[in-house]
C-alpha cells in the first residue's frame, strides 16, 4: 500500500484531493499538512500535521517517521495573491519547492507538483498551445511555475527523482471556495447563480480560458502519479485540459437550468491582464498518449452538476 503526504491540504484541491487519496489508499496511510489547520473534518479524519512546506528539516522527518513513497505538493500561493505579494509567492512557489524536492532527494520519494495554465505567457500561441511552446509569463506566479516544473525536470535528470506534474488550468469545485486566483470567477458565478440568481464578474465577458472540473483535475493527479514511467516522456509539465469558455458562455449554460440568471461586470485589471496573458485552449495530446488522460466533464455536465450539488446544500 502507498505512504502519501500531501502538502497544502487544506486547499481548494488539496480538500477534495486529500479525501480521495484516503478513499483509495486508506486514511492512516495518506498523512496531510498545511501551513494552518481550520478545517475540523479533514484535519480529523486522519494523521494531520501543521507544516510550513519550506522548512526541509520538518518534512523530511515527517516522510521518514511515516515511511511516506510518494509527496503531492500543493503548498502554494496562487496567481492573483501573488501579484499582490510578489516576495511571498517566490518563497512559498519555489523555497517550498525545494524544500520538498530535497526532502525527496534524501529518502527516495516521488513528488507530483502542479504546474498552471499560467506557466504561459502572452507570446505562447494562444489556440490549442502545444505542449512543448514558447513559455514566458510576465506574472511572478507563472514564473515561478515555469521555475517549478524546470526544478522538477532537473530533480529528475540529475538525481532519480520520480517527479511528475501536470499543468492544470482553472478549477471549477464545491467544497472549498477558492482564493487568491484567476480563474476563481467560474467557481463563484455557480454559488452566486444559487444563492442570488445574479454574479457580478471580475473578467470580460469574452475572456476564454481553459477548465476542468475537480473530479477530472483529482483523477488526473492519482492516474499520472499511477502511471507507468516508462511511458512517461515529459513528466513534470503535461498540459490537461476539459473545455475552454469565457464568462458569457459559462453563464449562457447556466441559463439553461436557471432561465433568469443575470451576470453584469466590474472588471478587476490585475485578474484581467493575468487572464489576457494565458492561453484561450490548450491541446494535450502528450497527457492522452502518455498516460491515458481523458476527462469525463465537459461545460454542460459539469454546469448541471455544480447547481446540482450548489442547490441541495442551499435547501
Ligand atoms: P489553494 O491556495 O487553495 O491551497 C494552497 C494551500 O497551501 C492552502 O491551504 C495554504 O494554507 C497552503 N499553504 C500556503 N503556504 C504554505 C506553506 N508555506 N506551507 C504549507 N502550506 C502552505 O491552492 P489550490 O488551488 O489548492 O492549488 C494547489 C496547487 O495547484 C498549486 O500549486 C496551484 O498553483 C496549482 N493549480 C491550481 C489551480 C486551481 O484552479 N485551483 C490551477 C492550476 C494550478
Ligand atoms: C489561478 O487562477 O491562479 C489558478 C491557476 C489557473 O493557476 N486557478
Amino acid at each position: 500500500m502507498k505512504q502519501i503526504l500531501v502538502t497544502g491540504a487544506l486547499g481548494q484541491i488539496g480538500s477534495e484531493l486529500s479525501t480521495a487519496l484516503r478513499r483509495q489508499y486508506g486514511n492512516d496511510n495518506v498523512i496531510l499538512s498545511d501551513i494552518k489547520d481550520n478545517e475540523q473534518e479533514l484535519v480529523n479524519s486522519g494523521p494531520f500535521y501543521r507544516m510550513d512546506c519550506r522548512d526541509s528539516r520538518r518534512v523530511a522527518q515527517i516522510i521518514k517517521k511515516h515511511n511516506i513513497d510518494t509527496v503531492y505538493h500543493l503548498a502554494a500561493i496562487l496567481s492573483a495573491a501573488g501579484e499582490a505579494d510578489p516576495g511571498r509567492a517566490w518563497d512559498v512557489n519555489i523555497n517550498g519547492l525545494y524544500s520538498v524536492l530535497e526532502a525527496a532527494r534524501e529518502t527516495g520519494t516521488a513528488v507530483f507538483t502542479p504546474s498552471s495554465i499560467g506557466a504561459f505567457g502572452p507570446n505562447t500561441p494562444k489556440d490549442f498551445t502545444p505542449q512543448d511552446t514558447i513559455q514566458r509569463p510576465t506574472s511572478i506566479y507563472g514564473i515561478t511555475k515555469v521555475t517549478g516544473e524546470l526544478l522538477c525536470d532537473y530533480y529528475y535528470h540529475r538525481y532519480g527523482v520520480d517527479t511528475r506534474g501536470v499543468r492544470y488550468p482553472g478549477i471549477i469545485s464545491n467544497v472549498k471556495e477558492p482564493v487568491g486566483g484567476t480563474t476563481d470567477y467560474a467557481v463563484y458565478m455557480y454559488y452566486a447563480a444559487v444563492e442570488k440568481g445574479r454574479y457580478t464578474c471580475f473578467l470580460k465577458g469574452d475572456t476564454y480560458l481553459d477548465m476542468i472540473y475537480m473530479p477530472d483535475a483529482i483523477k488526473a493527479a492519482i492516474d499520472l502519479m499511477e502511471a507507468d514511467p516508462e511511458r512517461l516522456r515529459h513528466r513534470n509539465a503535461f498540459n490537461v485540459t476539459a473545455m475552454s469558455f469565457c464568462p458569457e458562455d459559462e453563464a449562457a449554460y447556466i441559463r439553461r437550468y436557471m432561465p433568469g440568471f443575470e451576470i453584469n461586470y466590474s472588471i478587476d485589471p490585475v485578474r484581467q491582464a493575468l487572464a489576457n496573458s494565458w492561453p484561450n485552449s490548450l491541446e494535450d495530446y502528450a497527457a492522452r498518449v502518455e498516460w491515458d488522460w481523458k476527462p469525463q466533464y465537459n461545460l454542460d455536465s459539469m454546469t448541471k452538476d455544480m447547481l446540482k450539488v450548489l442547490g441541495e446544500r442551499a435547501r
